[in-house]
């Protein structure tokens, strides 16, 4: 690709740090974290070399899916603190030059708030339509659709003799994107905090908004509780489309924002339909596709071994389907397990730190923004939660709680160690005091007890941390253009222990080749060049990489 082609944008050439506040820092010793809290971090964010940060939800929910079901979409969750704290914070970032995306979760709401409080006292409220209510078939639900969280994706309310949609939790109903007042609500209400100085938003499953005429039933396989999990019928309906470019036009034109859609089950030929500079919906999107890559056909709980021929295949589809859109690139999220524990291996420190900068250097160099979840800087692991009670995630608890009564509690547990999203939430590790250093009370959720040797406090003095090691990997992305805007090639595209690609710009290639794997991995042809970044010291051996080692090579 020739630099004069080249479609700019800041969100484009830096990096986002995911923060997850409940567990990010805890200021005032409730045991929760707060605003307040990431405020007292700022330095520690901007030293990671970071454009911007993406928080979870912070206004106000019962948390019954720990803010995804939310009550006021312009009130500060009570334990994260007030409005203020959110405009000292947000000021705190644009200071430091960073840039704040918001999470906007629109497919549903919380049952408490006020649309659905009234939503469901009459047929004939006013607010009615803001939700999906249905007459039940035959005495039952509506159709057949099996929940993300509970067995079936209806509830039941006295009150009006109606069934009302839920693809996530009973309290987590779903707007009606069909009616208009819907979408003037939720634009003015997005305007109102672009307004407030906020830079752009990551949309919660924004692809499930619309759903397929008629709500059929889902014709796949039942789960066991009898419903059918139908994604054919709520994800990527066409209507999403014009919601989108409505959405764009009344509320991201003329704005410099960025907005990421997170979107599940979408292909990349999809994923690019959202991201088509020409139609101009979104800016990027969050493909599952290596998300799923360990997940069998029953979904996530059916863990099956990931393997590198399937992931290249992904990489390579995604990186080729978006080549003239964008790409987000992570290795995980509050969803999603731990890299390092999920992907390579934690059996020795050593190999932990080698594999935690590897996984680093394979994703964050493709063409794309790297998205950093907290904690993956210091190449944080699972948790070994001792029982069912370490638990907080709803979708753990319900999984579990829906197997044990079917006998298979110990199939359940273990797939939820290896899978469960508690993982992900537990506490960030700052030292090795007492909580990790994450809060003077009683955590919500339990702090990992390796945060005595794995915290940021730590790293900061090991000059071969993972810390120091992704400060180096940012500031060389955002040093060479080639590694933001420069085209994408695979290379080693056969071999069973090697992830490799280049990137070309102008005259300027960089090589990247990762051995994904636990033994010697050996090139397939020599690598012209410097190798200019290593995740490992010592001699190089020209065409062997060591166990997880990688590589990046300059010509
Ligand atoms: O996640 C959407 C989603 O698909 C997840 O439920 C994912 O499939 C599952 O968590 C994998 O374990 C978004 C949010 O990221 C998630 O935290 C919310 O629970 C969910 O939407 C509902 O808002
Ligand atoms: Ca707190």
């Amino acid at each position: 690709m020739e630099s004069n082609k080249i479609r700019r944008a800041w969100w484009k050439e830096s990096a986002v740090y995911q923060i997850y506040p409940r567990s990010f820092f805890d200021s005032n010793g409730d045991g929760i974290g707060d605003l307040n809290g990431i405020a007292q971090k700022l330095d520690y964010i901007a030293s990671l070399g970071v454009g911007a940060v993406w928080l979870n939800p912070v206004y106000d929910s019962p948390n019954d899916d720990m803010g995804y079901d939310i009550r006021d979409y312009e009130a500060i969750m009570q334990e994260f603190g007030t409005m203020a704290d959110f405009d000292a914070l947000l000021n705190g970032l644009h200071e430091r030059g960073l840039r704040l995306i918001m999470d906007l979760v629109v497919n549903h709401s919380s049952d408490e708030h006020a649309w659905f409080v009234e939503s469901r006292k009459s047929k004939d409220n006013p607010y009615r339509d803001y939700y999906i209510w249905r007459d039940g078939k035959n005495g039952a639900e509506p159709n057949n659709w099996a929940s993300f969280f509970t067995p079936s994706a209806w509830k039941y309310d006295e009150t009006s003799g109606q069934w009302y949609l839920h693809l996530f939790s009973e309290k987590q109903p779903d707007l009606n994107w069909k009616n208009p007042a819907v979408r003037e609500e939720v634009y003015a209400m997005m305007n109102r905090w672009f307004d407030r100085g906020v830079d752009g938003f990551r949309m919660d499953v924004i692809n499930l908004i619309a759903k397929a005429e008629g709500l059929p039933d889902g014709s796949g396989k039942p789960t066991p509780e009898g419903y059918v999990f139908a994604p054919e019928y709520f994800a990527d309906q066409v209507n999403v489309h014009d919601y989108l470019q409505e959405m764009r036009h009344k509320c991201f034109d003329g704005r410099d924002c960025m907005c990421v859609g997170e979107t599940p089950f979408s292909s990349s030929e999809t994923g690019y339909s959202y991201v088509d500079p020409e139609k101009g919906e979104l800016d990027m999107v969050f493909s599952f596709d290596l998300m799923d890559i360990d997940s069998g056909k029953s979904g996530k709980w059916e863990i099956i071994p990931w393997n590198l021929a399937r992931m290249k295949q992904i990489v390579e589809d995604w990186q080729t389907a978006l080549s003239n859109g964008w790409n987000s690139l992570f290795w995980s999220n509050h969803d999603q397990p731990r890299p390092v524990s999920r992907f390579c291996s934690t059996k020795t420190e050593e190999l932990r730190v080698r594999s935690a900068k590897m996984l680093g250097t394979a994703m964050h160099l493709m063409r794309g923004t790297p998205f950093i979840y907290q904690g993956e800087e210091i190449g944080m692991t699972n948790v070994p939660f001792r029982g069912i009670e370490d638990l907080r995630d709803l979708e753990s608890l319900k999984f579990y709680a829906l197997a044990e009564a079917r006998g298979e509690g110990e199939a359940a547990w273990n797939a939820i160690l290896k899978k469960g999203r508690d993982n992900a939430r537990a506490p960030m590790q700052w030292s090795a005091e007492k909580n990790g250093g994450f809060t003077s009370g009683e955590p919500w959720l339990m702090v990992n007890p390796n945060a005595e040797t794995i915290n940021v406090n730590a790293a900061e003095r090991d000059p071969e941390s993972i810390l120091h090691y992704y400060r180096k990997l940012l500031r060389f992305r955002s040093e060479n253009e080639t590694l933001i805007y420069g085209a994408f090639e695979m290379i080693e595209r056969e071999h069973k222990q090697i992830f490799g690609y280049q990137r070309m710009l102008n005259e300027e290639t960089f090589i990247i080749v990762c051995n994904m794997s636990d033994s010697e991995a050996k090139l397939s042809a020599d690598i012209e060049g410097e190798c200019v970044l290593r995740n490992i010291n010592g001699a190089i051996e020209t065409r062997a990489l060591e166990p997880y080692e990688a590589r990046v090579y300059r010509s």
